[in-house]
């Protein structure tokens, strides 16, 4: 078995010195996270799980040396690079990723830009991702497709293996979806079915992930249960993994001899000075500009730590090139360099600033030798670097002071929490945690520390493995009752040789789609030929079982030598013959009912009520659905409790709620059917809650299906109302053959 890690960049990094190709190491949260469990699986000779990574090698390289490049890291850094021209990294990369995903993402909407060339070519990326995947897939190979630059891809690629677990895990936020709704419609939905392409989808936090469940049931439609949905034929878990960090790496490098000499080091210019720290990539997320601020306002509000206080901040260059970020940077000159101006004297420099990367034991040292970590940003997925903070700090001192806005605050509840925009609470915050007590230090680290040991990167990247092997297990299962070509075969079969058939078919949702009008879903002339065309096989019955009332049904099909059940059961009518009524004629109990159903109408536009001959409906299909399902809920408790000691049944379908009389429904009404003749081939199609009262009267050897993916009581599950027309046509067709 093998994993294949996907993402947007390796974590080699190709560079051209003349004529020679540079492999680095690649920098980046995602990369030192995923890196730090792949290495911990060689460690471990874990023979049963090898890895390939695939992605971008951070340079277009020439078609004739492609095969040399490929050659190297495939062999030396198991990564297996996607061959991409800059300029279509230009619109893809510093365009949809970064001017429009990520602005949108992290709730900057003011910066977004949406451009559709810049979507074509992300669609078009996405695509070379995916033969670049099929290139090397092996039917066996467990896929996990990571970040925002890939989320068309799990769609891709399920459909080239469908069979395949395909994991997908965001790292960054995921937008509300007032947020969300800003992308014009057709990106926003292929986004989200192309996530939907996954089995699992990973979240940092609980809010991400509720965010998304919400989008994907405004934007398309599907409901979810417990964070379970159906998308397609496929079983989507959506869940929240906190990612960790190489917390023992950290622990132990803090300790090393050459973090010991480099703090030193570092410490020289520092001493006597409380020093703060703060690290981040250069982002307008990062908050850096809003820091710097705080930063000035807390040297003007406390003159007593003049002299007493550094700030060390180390910016990383990211994304250089791009005029935003250029201007950015500028500001962070110019700010520092009049935060120095204003305070600063011969003998102090207030901000020690410095933009460039510095190697691994030089940061562990830095974490290691400072008094408190400044860690503001505006909006951040998770934020490593306050988690690497806590680990590095072996002695448990140090004070963190985290945003609020920050993934990590969610885990990190022991550090000083702020709001990134509040400057004066940045202000109390360096207060507090400059003048905090070295014990009241230690108990919070401690905690901390403890959290951050337990769910380290390791384990964060197991469990998300195993939950996507399980949700496959799940799958497998749901799988083997879908009608696959072996039961459809022998259905088929027993019809032939049956001597005596009956077919029970629902209408609506079954033998038609579902249309935003109720009154426009009359059969076409190829349903009514082939029903006409079943009803004519010898010795076969045909019965139209639906929740449609007399009148229309009669409109629709009277005309067919068929037997049709109204009304779920209320009304019968054989072969030919007229109507019969089903149900004792008291109605008193309607006019409660109603006032119940009318009070959610008028809190639900758009929803109705349907008054049938044994029962009231209240529909929301035209309604906002989310709303909807609320008030479901709330108007089922009241209807439970009303109709607890009245002879009343209360049933929840899709997008309705029906009130019905007891002993009224599609499996009585079937029985009067079955009890009369013995049948030797029995088949029931229905894709509703109200055909589960058949599927459940009916013998043990007959066949019932549920149109759609969900469960039911029904032996086997069928894909959509196409299905269900092609399988009547192969009845057909396989009885005129024999
Ligand atoms: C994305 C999300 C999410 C930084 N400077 C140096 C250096 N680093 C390393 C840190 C840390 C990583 O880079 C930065 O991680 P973050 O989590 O802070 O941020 P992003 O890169 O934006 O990552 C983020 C993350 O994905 C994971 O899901 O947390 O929210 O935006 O590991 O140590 N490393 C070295 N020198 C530096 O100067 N050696």
């Amino acid at each position: 078995m093998r994993l294949l890690v996907i993402s947007n960049r390796l974590p080699i990094t190709l560079e051209q010195k003349g004529e020679e190709f540079l492999y680095q190491e690649s920098a980046g949260g995602l990369v030192s996270g995923i890196s730090a469990y792949l290495n911990s699986l060689q460690a471990s000779r874990n023979q049963e799980l090898e890895y390939v990574w695939i992605g971008w090698p951070g340079l277009s390289v020439p078609e004739e040396r492609q095969q040399e490049v490929r050659k190297k890291l495939n062999s030396e850094y198991h990564a297996h690079p996607v061959f991409l021209a800059e300029k279509a990294m230009d619109k893809f990369y510093h365009g949809f990723c970064n001017k429009t995903l990520w602005p949108l993402f992290h709730c900057f909407t003011a910066n977004v830009i949406c451009d559709g060339e810049y979507w074509t070519q992300y669609q078009s990326v996405n695509e070379s991702f995916c033969q670049a995947v099929e290139e090397i897939l092996r039917p066996d190979d467990i896929i996990w497709v990571h970040d925002y630059q890939l989320m068309l891809l799990p769609k891709l690629l399920r459909e080239k293996a469908p069979e395949s677990p395909i994991g997908f895990f965001l790292h960054i936020p995921f937008p509300s979806f007032e947020i969300y709704r800003m992308l014009p419609k057709k990106w926003s939905r292929q986004i989200l079915e192309g996530i939907l392409g996954a089995s699992l989808v990973g979240f940092h936090t609980h809010d991400y992930a509720q965010y998304f469940l919400r989008s994907v049931q405004r934007t398309l439609g599907f409901e979810h249960k417990m964070g379970q949905l159906i998308a397609g034929n496929q079983i989507v878990k959506v869940d929240t993994f906190p990612m960790g960090i190489d917390f023992n790496r950290f622990f132990a490098t803090a300790a090393s001899g050459t973090v010991q000499k480099k703090k030193e080091k570092l410490q020289k210019p520092l001493a006597g000075y409380k020093v703060i720290l703060s690290v981040d990539r250069l982002n307008y997320t990062k908050g850096v500009i809003n820091r710097l601020q705080a930063y000035e306002l807390f040297l003007e509000r406390h003159p007593e730590w003049h002299g007493q206080v550094i700030l060390v901040m180390k910016v990383v260059p990211s994304r250089i090139g791009v005029e935003h970020y250029r201007q950015m940077k500028k500001k962070i000159d110019e700010l520092v360099g009049s935060i120095n101006g204003r305070f600063g004297t011969i003998h102090w420099t207030p901000t020690l600033y410095q933009y460039n990367f510095v190697p691994f034991e030089v940061l562990v040292a830095l974490y290691g030798l400072s008094d408190v970590a400044l860690i503001t940003p505006l909006r951040d997925g998770m934020n490593l670097v306050a988690k690497e903070y806590i680990a590095s700090r072996n002695d448990q001192r140090g004070v963190l002071i985290l945003s609020e806005m920050a993934g990590a605050a969610k885990e990190l509840g022991e550090a000083v929490i702020v709001n990134p925009n509040d400057q004066e609470e940045i202000v109390d915050a360096l207060q507090q945690a400059l003048t905090m007590p070295v014990e009241e230090q230690r108990r919070r680290n401690r905690i901390m520390q403890d959290r951050l040991r337990r769910y380290d990167v390791i384990r964060w990247a197991n469990d998300f493995i195993q939950h996507l092997r399980r949700v496959k297990e799940e799958q497998k299962s749901f799988s083997a009752r879908v009608l696959g070509a072996t039961a459809r075969e022998d259905l088929l079969k027993q019809f032939r040789e049956a001597s005596k058939r009956i077919v029970f078919l629902d209408y609506d949702g079954t033998l038609v789609s579902f249309v935003p009008d109720p009154e426009k879903a009359c059969p076409d002339e190829a349903l009514l030929r082939t029903l006409r065309t079943l009803t004519e096989q010898p010795n076969t019955e045909l019965v139209i079982i639906s929740g449609r009332d007399r009148n229309t049904l009669e409109n629709w099909i009277g005309k067919l030598p068929v037997g049709i059940v109204a009304e779920h059961g209320a009304y019968l009518r054989r072969k030919g013959e007229s109507w019969t009524s089903m149900v004792p004629k008291t109605a008193d109990w309607k006019p409660q009912i109603r006032h119940i159903l009318e009070l959610f109408v008028d809190r639900l536009p758009g929803s109705m009520i349907e008054e049938k001959t044994c029962s009231l409906v209240w529909h929301y299909r035209k309604a906002d659905s989310e709303l909807g399902s609320m008030l479901e809920k709330e108007l089922i408790d009241e209807l439970v409790n009303y109709t607890a000691t009245i002879d009343l049944q209360v049933l929840q379908g899709s997008r309705v709620v029906e009130v019905r009389m007891s002993g009224v429904n599609k499996g009585v009404g079937g029985m009067h059917f079955l009890n009369s003749v013995p049948y030797d081939f029995i088949l029931s199609i229905g894709d509703d809650w109200t055909d589960e009262d058949l599927f459940q009267a009916l013998p043990k050897e007959a066949y019932s299906i549920k149109v759609g993916m969900t469960q039911s009581h029904a032996r086997y599950n069928l894909e959509g109302t196409r299905g269900v027309r092609a399988l009547l046509d192969e009845l057909v067709a396989s009885n005129v053959r024999v």
